[in-house]
Parts: structure tokens; C-alpha cells; sequence
């Protein structure tokens, strides 16, 4: 490949359908084991997904939603444990293997790196977390697949800001323009966008409503040879899927 020199992933929704079965129903199961009478439907989950990062969202939740609460002083460490305790939840959601890839991922990294075009991820969820589904839905050494798997607090300004994509391009000392981003919301396309990359977004249910006008392209998904991915925004590909030769011709053009 010419130009593309990276792909960089988005995790939660990216990769894999992980928000509405997964994290939602953690924090649901890790509620009620806290004795908290606090449910999050499929809807309010949607509304909370605006705040980035899990214990971001459940401090908005506190802050916006009036849920009953407990009597606590220190609401940093409640907080703090209460995510942790979400993080093993959420990782036996993962183990039970209930939660498998989107189409077309697996294929663009094995490509990839039959290529050799390096991976990354840039997430901000907790780096067990997107570990745990690299290991439970790709393979169990994914580590060794990426040259960085930037997550969670790593940086101090989680998406929109665009500090994860700052640091990713830091770690692989790569130039914007020799890399391309695969994201699933807003937040993670303003986010790269303003670390200077060019990005394609495969929505979801959560986000496919939302605004994409600076991607180079929105798809349903990624897309196999015999199952279509639909191109709800920019240039109609001309196969059934996302491959390296149009990620290399977006970088190009
Ligand atoms: C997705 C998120 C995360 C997860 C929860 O991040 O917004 O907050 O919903 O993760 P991305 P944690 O799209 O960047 O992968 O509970 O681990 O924070």
C-alpha cells in the first residue's frame, strides 16, 4: 500500500454490538447487586451513550436523572467501585461469548496484516475491557495483532476530544495521512477528525441517526463478499464490502 500505513479501530460498537447487550446489561446486573434501584433501558442507554466513558456516565446519570440514592459522602470511590465492579460483569458477558465481531472486521485485519498496513485501537473504554473482546471475539493474542491498544484513561480527555488519536499517531509515529479510522458515533468521528484523519463510519442502532458529514463514507457495516454492506453516505463501492484497496484509494484521493 502506497499511502495507508495504519488502520485504527474504534472498540464499542465498532468491532462489535458491544453497548445494548453488553455494557448496559452490566451496569444493569451490577445496580441491583448494589442494592440500587436504578435501571437503564435500552432507550435511556442511548440518551447516556452522549457521555463518554463508563463512570462519566453514571456521574451524568447521578447528576441529570435524579435516580434514589444512596447515603454517601465519598461519591469518587462509589463511583469508582461501582464501575469496577461493571468492568468483571462485563467481562463475563464477553466470556460467555455472546458478543461477536461485526462483518467485515475480521477480514480487513487479516488482510491487513497479510499487507503489512499496522493496526491500532482507540477507545474509551477501559483497557481490560476492550482487551477481553479483542481476546474473546478475535483471538486469544490479540495483543501481539496491535501496535497500540490506546483505552480508557490513558489520556485526560476522552472523545470528542481527540487526545486517544494524538497519542495513537504519537506511539506509531505515523503521520494522520498514512492512516485510516474505522469509528461508530459522532464523538469518535469529531475525535479523529480533529487529530487530522480521515475516518469511515459503520453505524448502529445507537447512532445511525446521527450526524457523519465529516466522514469519507458511512456503511451499515464493513461488509463480506457475500454479505453486502450498504453505503449510506459518500462514494458507492464498487463490491460488496470495505477492503484495503478503497481505504488505500480514500487515503489517496
Ligand atoms: C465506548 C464508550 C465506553 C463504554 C463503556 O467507547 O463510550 O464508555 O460504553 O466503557 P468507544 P467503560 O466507542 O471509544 O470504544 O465502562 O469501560 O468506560
Amino acid at each position: 500500500m502506497a499511502n495507508l500505513r495504519a488502520l485504527i479501530f474504534d472498540v464499542d460498537g465498532t468491532l462489535a454490538e458491544t453497548e445494548r447487550d453488553g455494557h448496559r446489561v452490566a451496569f444493569n446486573q451490577t445496580f441491583q447487586a448494589a442494592g440500587l434501584d436504578w435501571k437503564w433501558s435500552i432507550d435511556l442507554y442511548g440518551e447516556l451513550l452522549h457521555v463518554a466513558g463508563g463512570k462519566e456516565r453514571i456521574q451524568f446519570y447521578i447528576e441529570h436523572y435524579a435516580p434514589p440514592l444512596p447515603d454517601i459522602r465519598d461519591w469518587y470511590s462509589f463511583i469508582a467501585n461501582l464501575h469496577k465492579a461493571k468492568t468483571e460483569r462485563y467481562a463475563a458477558i464477553l466470556k460467555s461469548g455472546k458478543i461477536q465481531l461485526r462483518p467485515g472486521v475480521r477480514r480487513l485485519m487479516d488482510a491487513a496484516r497479510k499487507e503489512r498496513v499496522r493496526l491500532a485501537i482507540a477507545t474509551t473504554s477501559r483497557l481490560e475491557n476492550a482487551l477481553t473482546l479483542l481476546k474473546t471475539a478475535l483471538t486469544p493474542d490479540a495483543h501481539s495483532w496491535f501496535d497500540v491498544i490506546a483505552a480508557g484513561d490513558i489520556v485526560p480527555r476522552k472523545k470528542p476530544a481527540s487526545d486517544i488519536y494524538h497519542y495513537v499517531l504519537d506511539k506509531m509515529a505515523l503521520t494522520a495521512e498514512q492512516c485510516l479510522v474505522v469509528e461508530d458515533t459522532e464523538h469518535g468521528l469529531a475525535a479523529a477528525a480533529g487529530a487530522g484523519l480521515k475516518t469511515v463510519v459503520t453505524v448502529n442502532d445507537y447512532t445511525r441517526n446521527q450526524d457523519f458529514s465529516k466522514a469519507v463514507g458511512v456503511l451499515s457495516h464493513l461488509g463480506e463478499p457475500d454479505q453486502p454492506c450498504k453505503v449510506l453516505a459518500g462514494q458507492p463501492l464498487a463490491k460488496t464490502h470495505f477492503d484495503l484497496a478503497i481505504a488505500e484509494s480514500i487515503l489517496q484521493s
